[in-house]
């Protein structure tokens, strides 16, 4: 029987790929725009970043497609409903990066307090061979409030972390209640999270409901001594409404690992604000994790295709019409 075609646009090593040529057929590996439009009216899977964007004009173009596998847990970059109307799976990786992301924002909280990268800007500079006055001294996680915005698996690990260093948690979701567990955290609404925290950290997943949720309104209930931090992505915070934010004073600073765009343009503002911390989308980006998130992509790759039951998938009412039929 022949096997059915994917288009396989991230990469795998040897193995893994070796792995997946036992059920699937890849038509193109690798990420290179032209190949993928070639392939795609053929296409029956494909594994994709979950940066790369399918939205329905696309999806117009790939009438054979069954399965949209993401590697990474967040979605924003498929058109859900036109997937779903198309009887499309779209699976994620959802778990296998969470404590990756946590151990990320929290290393922001630590570098945040302790003027991390003013510190070593300055050494490096030769302030300190020179005996000029370092940077101001940093403060104790210990005894703040760390407001936590998307209480889920990312939301929930970053919570673990801030109560060993000592950081009083409040959070704020749609289903606000008390999680087993971290029954010491504190579900609030959204206001009182903003006007309470020292720091306010954001997990929710993108979609319209929390496009723009942090916006010169909710800036401006935040502390003046806050800082804010995003791992989750660009679109939820008002990228103007936060650079005002930044210059005039209304919050103390920002650590961003995603922005909107991405990449940003070389005159962003915010890359150029001395209380703005900005790195290249890497929350899930260590070897142990990634490889874990590769593994699940394909599982969920090519147990759609052979009409399994995936590990993960966002829209399971497809699968079970497939099932019915
Ligand atoms: C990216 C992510 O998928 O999981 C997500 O939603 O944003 C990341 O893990 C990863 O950087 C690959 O592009």
């Amino acid at each position: 029987m022949s096997k059915p075609p994917a288009i396989i646009a991230i990469d795998l090593p040897a193995g893994l790929l070796e792995d997946l040529r036992r059920s699937v057929t890849p038509i193109v590996t690798g990420s290179d725009p032209a190949a993928i439009a070639e392939a795609l009216p053929r296409a029956e899977g494909i594994l994709c970043s979950a940066l790369f964007p399918l939205p329905a004009e696309t999806l117009d173009r790939a009438p054979r497609l069954r399965v949209i596998s993401n590697f990474g847990v967040g979605y924003n970059n498929v058109d859900l409903e036109a997937a779903t109307a198309r009887g499309i799976a779209v699976c994620n990786t959802p778990g296998v990066l969470s404590g990756a992301v946590a151990d990320l924002t929290m290393a922001l909280i630590l570098a945040i307090a302790r003027r991390l990268f003013a510190n070593a800007a300055y050494v490096r500079a030769g302030g300190w061979s020179r005996r000029e006055p370092p940077p101001p001294l940093g403060w104790d996680p210990a005894g703040k409030t760390l407001g936590i915005i998307g209480f889920g698996r990312i939301g929930q690990a970053v919570a673990l972390r801030a109560q060993a260093f000592g950081m009083e948690v409040v959070y704020h979701d749609l289903v606000n209640e008390p999680v087993e567990g971290l029954e010491d955290c504190r579900p609030v609404p959204l206001e009182e999270l903003l006007e309470l925290s020292d720091v306010v950290t954001l997990h929710v997943n993108l979609d319209p409901s929390t496009h723009h949720l942090i916006g010169a309104r909710e800036l401006a209930l935040m502390k003046p001594t806050a800082w804010l931090i995003n791992t989750s992505r660009g679109q939820v915070v008002d990228q103007q409404a936060l650079a005002a934010a930044l210059r005039d004073g209304t919050i103390a600073g920002a650590a961003l690992d995603v922005l909107d765009p991405e990449p940003p343009a070389p005159d962003e503002p915010l890359l150029a604000m001395e209380n703005v911390i900005v790195l290249p989308h890497v929350g899930s980006a260590t070897v142990e994790t990634r490889a874990a998130m590769r593994d699940m992509a394909v599982r969920n790759l090519v147990a759609v295709l052979t009409g399994r039951t995936p590990p993960s998938c966002v829209n399971p009412s497809v699968l079970e019409r497939a099932a019915s039929r």
